[in-house]
């Protein structure tokens, strides 16, 4: 197959958040925890502990092994900074990851992931902040080509969602958005008005958010490891596909709703969950995820003028491939033509 493409990671941080699992099992929601001050700003507080060089290290790891599990390209977004120097650092590791490493790297930046705790209760005043100071100065240095927000309940509303992307779209970045992932507040119709790139999660997202995304020619980037983590829905993917949507399917990688790397289980939940086909999850796993990150014309499907970025599997089909589960099925990994995993 091509290479395959994660599409939404949080490959960046310091940390795990272990400590939420036992928390969880007694009933605290994910929302729960941040506004008690962990989930998120958990992460916030191990990641601002960590020198660029000890992030860099880490993350240098995961790549390695999202690189073993068949993905040659992937997305990793900002967002445990939640101020500007920290959000800097998280986006310099994410281009010197760019540079040094096998992997192709799409930096995107989310300031708007969470309210730092130094702006409690004052969530305009931290927008105020993003927009003014942080956006301006992560465009100016070129550290992201795409905006994300995390518009939801308690976190940032459609409001605030729609004033950080604005600003982020006058500053020459595109836009993603978190819509929907526990309450459907209207992040769907954002997007679509906006004509994001991409919205992710969609996990609650109805019929009303659905023709937004198919007018506003939005791909709907999909994290079914979240929905089983979280113990949520899964996102209504048949129907957006009926409807026009492009559907691509990713990780969602991070230390809290989704601690793994393998985006072969993903494509177990797509199929078995989502009720997708194997040939429309390859397309959400190769074509679509690279059209979701701005790289449909370099890879993303194996053609004459792409770059030479292949998964070989063994196995005979992608069939097989969705249904098999918990082993890694890649045999090799060739990127930019050179074999890199064997
Ligand atoms: O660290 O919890 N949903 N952000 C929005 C996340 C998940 C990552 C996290
Ligand atoms: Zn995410």
């Amino acid at each position: 197959t091509p290479g395959w493409v994660d599409a939404h990671t949080h490959l960046v941080f310091g940390g795990w958040r272990q400590h939420e699992i036992p928390l969880k099992l007694k009933g605290a929601s994910y929302l729960e925890i941040l506004q008690a001050g962990g989930g998120i700003l958990d992460t916030v507080r191990q990641t601002r502990a960590l020198r660029e060089d000890e992030l860099f290290a880490r993350a240098q790891g995961f790549l390695d092994e999202q690189l073993r599990f068949g993905v040659t390209t992937t997305e990793i977004k900002s967002g445990y900074g939640l101020d500007l120097e920290n959000e800097r650092k998280q986006l310099r590791v994410i281009r010197h990851l760019n540079s040094e490493h096998a992997m192709d790297v799409v930096s995107t930046c989310m300031p708007a992931h969470a309210v730092p705790p130094e702006f409690a209760g004052r969530t305009d005043a931290y927008v105020d902040v993003v927009c003014n100071e942080i956006l301006p100065r992560i465009a100016e240095e070129h550290l992201a080509c795409y905006c994300d927000v995390f518009c939801e309940t308690g976190v940032f509303s459609v409001e605030q969602s729609r004033r950080v992307l604005e600003t982020a779209r006058a500053l020459g970045l595109g836009l993603k958005i978190h819509a929907d992932e526990i309450d459907a507040i209207g992040g769907a119709r954002l997007a679509g008005e906006l004509c994001a790139i991409s919205a992710e999660h969609l996990i609650a997202t109805d019929d009303s958010g659905i023709s937004p995304l198919a007018s506003g020619g939005v791909t709907a980037c999909l994290l079914p490891q979240t929905s089983l983590y979280l113990n949520k829905d899964f996102a209504r993917a048949r129907e957006m596909i009926a409807r026009g949507v492009a559907v691509a399917v990713a990780s969602d990688f991070n230390p809290g709703s989704c601690p793994s790397l393998n985006l072969q289980l993903s494509a177990n939940l797509a199929y078995l969950r989502y009720r997708m086909t194997p040939e429309e999850i390859l397309t959400a796993l190769t074509l679509n995820a690279a059209c979701a990150i701005g790289l449909g014309d370099r890879i993303g499907s194996i053609e004459p003028g792409k770059q030479a970025d292949l998964t070989l599997w063994n196995a005979d089909g992608m069939e097989l491939l969705c249904y098999r589960m918990g082993s890694n099925q890649v045999q090799a990994v060739v990127k930019r033509g050179k074999v890199v995993i064997k």
